[in-house]
This record gives C-alpha cells, structure tokens and sequence, in this order.
C-alpha cells in the first residue's frame, strides 16, 4: 500500500497572505476551510447515495472547492452567477440554504423545482443564482447578456460566468467573449480548467498555451491562476470584480485545478484517465494543501479541524434527513408554476 500523497505546500509565509487577503485573513481562511470541508463531505455523501440509488444524479466538484468557495466570498450580495455545471458551492457560500438544496438533490417536494430539474442542476433565485443549463457554453452569453442589462440600467453588480475547459470551444465562449469586451459589460468569466472534458484532456481540446490566452483573441485581459490555492485564487476573484465594475470591463479568469472524481455518476474515468492522474491530483487537492498550510500556521489545531468535521457532517446528515422524509411532488404538480396566474409571482 503507498502511503498519502505529498502536498504541495503553498508558496507563503502568514505575512504574504495577510498582505494578499487584508487584515481579517485568519477569520477568512477559517471560514473557507469550513465551507470546503463541507463540500468535501457533501460531495462524498451524494455520491455514495447515488450509488445506493436514493439520488438520481450525482456531479461532484472535488478538487474545485478553492476556486468556488473563493467566488462566493469575493462576489457580492448584487451579483448574478450564471453557473458551469460545478459551482453549486458558490449558491451555498452566497446564502442557498444547504438543506433547500438537497432537496433539490432528492428532487422532492421542496425541491424549488419540483423535481422538473436533473439532480445536481440547483436553481437558486434568493442568491441570484441562475438555473443551471447542462448545455455546455450557454451560460457564458447568458451572462454577457445580463451584464448588458445592468450596464444599461446603470445597476450595480457583476455578472458571473463559470465554465469549464471544455466549454471554450463552445460557440457561446466566441460569441460572449466578443460581445462582452465590444460592449464594455460587467462580467467576469471564471474558466475552471480541470484539464478533463469528461474523456476529452485539455491537450486535445485546444493547441492554445493557455485558456487566458484566449482573451487576447478578443480584447480583454486573461489571467491564469493556481485554482487549487485558495490565497491566489480568492484574490485573484477578488480584485477581478473590483476592476470588472469599475471599468465596467469585462476579465477572464482560468483557474486551473485537478478533477479528483469522475466527470459525474455515469462515468468511468479508469477507462480513459493515465494511471498517474489520481496521486498529481492528490498533491494538488486544494483542501488538503489549505488544511496543511494551516495546521503549520497554527491557525488549524485539532480542534478547530474536529469541529469543522463535526459541523459539516451533521448539516449534511440533517439536510438528508429532512429530504428523506419529504415526499415526491404529486403529479398535479406538473402544471403548477408553468404559466404565471395573473397578477400572481412564480414561487420557483
Ligand atoms: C453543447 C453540449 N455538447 C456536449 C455536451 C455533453 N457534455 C456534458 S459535460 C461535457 C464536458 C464539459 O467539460 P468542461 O467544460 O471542461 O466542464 P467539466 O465537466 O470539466 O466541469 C460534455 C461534452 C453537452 N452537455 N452540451
Ligand atoms: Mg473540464
């Protein structure tokens, strides 16, 4: 049996990461490390579940919590994310309550889709999170088109649009990516570079360098970043926002970052994945290098460790607990929130 994979230390002294993240870095990395925690056993409980055939669907985003829990907290309240198929955590972090979410998982009763959405595929109208759309690349001129919206309306706010390696080569990303730079919108396109389009390595996606080089193509500045450190990447968010609504101009983010699971739960990566990926991901599991910066840093004793630990596993217990005893949605519901009544709010 090999024993853990070495992590990769991240690159700081305490100085350099107060100078980078400001004076409240401590509080920030305690939240962030809770909230990845979180996802990391989330993550592991729904694929489990998954399994056991109490949930349908399952997409996990193991190896991509940096990035996400990064962009939930540089993003602001007024913000709009137009999410990829991995940034449910970013709902979460803004604000989604984690059991309203699971059952959406379950699609249950309280589900604020009824069940009408594929699992994994959240909507979360109270963050500004918009209904995720598995067709790959649609979001990004979703986004460029609500940007418009709020420069028009002189409105303040970013437009988040995440996306995967795959998706830029995607019509959309050509077509975003120009129209944003040409109109001058606010939004900031936030490429998470797992280097996997399910089968499809990055190497064979594009002969370009980079994916951030691609925004040179169309005028805009590209940035490429170390997704799996939560310092570079938060700061990077960060002061991307500040300087997309100041413009308002639009940036381009590639965060590049390892895909520790499968693409989703209808895949099998041990037919296509070189044997090597799994222990290079392991060195760059961003959780892990968070957890040992910390823990050397004396900012994560035991303790602390423990009641994070204890803190996300019993939300997420309580969260399936609650979605286990809630019902299916009744048929009669299929018509219901499909066409507004007058004068009513659509409850989704
Ligand atoms: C237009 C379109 N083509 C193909 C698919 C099938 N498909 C689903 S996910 C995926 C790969 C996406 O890769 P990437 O953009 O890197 O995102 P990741 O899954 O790695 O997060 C593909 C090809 C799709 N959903 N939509
Ligand atoms: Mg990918």
């Amino acid at each position: 049996m090999s024993g853990p994979a070495a992590i990769e230390p991240l690159p700081y002294t305490s100085a350099e990461v107060e100078a980078r993240l400001g004076r409240d870095w401590e509080a920030l990395l305690v939240r962030a490390y809770g909230w990845m925690t979180l996802a990391r056993t989330l993550d592991a409980r729904m694929q489990a579940l998954q399994r056991q055939g109490r949930v349908g669907f399952y997409g996990a985003a193991t190896g991509q919590e940096a990035v996400n829990v990064a962009a939930g907290l540089a993003s602001a309240p007024e913000d709009w994310v137009f999410p990829g198929l991995r940034e449910q955590l970013v709902a979460l972090v803004r604000g989604h309550p984690l059991p309203v979410y699971v059952h959406h998982l379950f699609a249950d009763d309280k589900d604020p889709a009824r069940g009408r959405n594929m699992p994994c595929h959240p909507t979360a109208r109270d963050v500004r999170y918009v209904s995720m759309s598995s067709v790959i690349g649609t979001q990004i001129s979703q986004a460029v088109g609500l940007a418009y919206a709020l420069k028009q309306k002189r409105a303040a706010g970013v437009a988040f649009g995440f996306f995967g390696d795959g998706a830029t080569s995607a019509n959309d990303f050509h077509a975003g990516l120009n129209f944003a730079a040409v109109l001058g919108v606010p939004v900031l396109f936030v490429c998470t570079n797992n280097q996997w389009a399910i089968s499809i390595p990055v190497t064979h996606q594009t002969a370009a360098a980079t994916l951030a080089g691609k925004a040179a193509a169309y005028g805009l500045p590209g940035t490429r970043v170390d997704g799996t450190d939560f310092v570079a990447a938060y700061a990077a968010l960060r002061d991307a926002r500040s300087r997309v609504r100041a413009g308002p101009a639009p940036e381009l983010l590639e965060f590049v970052t390892y895909r520790m699971t499968p693409h989703s739960s209808s895949d099998d990566p041990k037919r296509y994945q070189p044997g090597g990926w799994a222990s290079d991901a392991a060195r760059h599991d961003p959780v892990a290098r968070l957890e040992s910066w910390m823990a050397v840093e004396g900012l994560l004793t035991p303790a602390v460790r423990e009641e994070a630990t204890r803190t996300a596993e019993r939300s997420v217990r309580e969260a399936i607990e609650a979605a286990e005893a809630t019902p299916a949605p009744i048929p009669a519901s299929l018509t219901e929130d499909v066409y507004a009544a007058r004068g009513s709010t659509p409850r989704v």
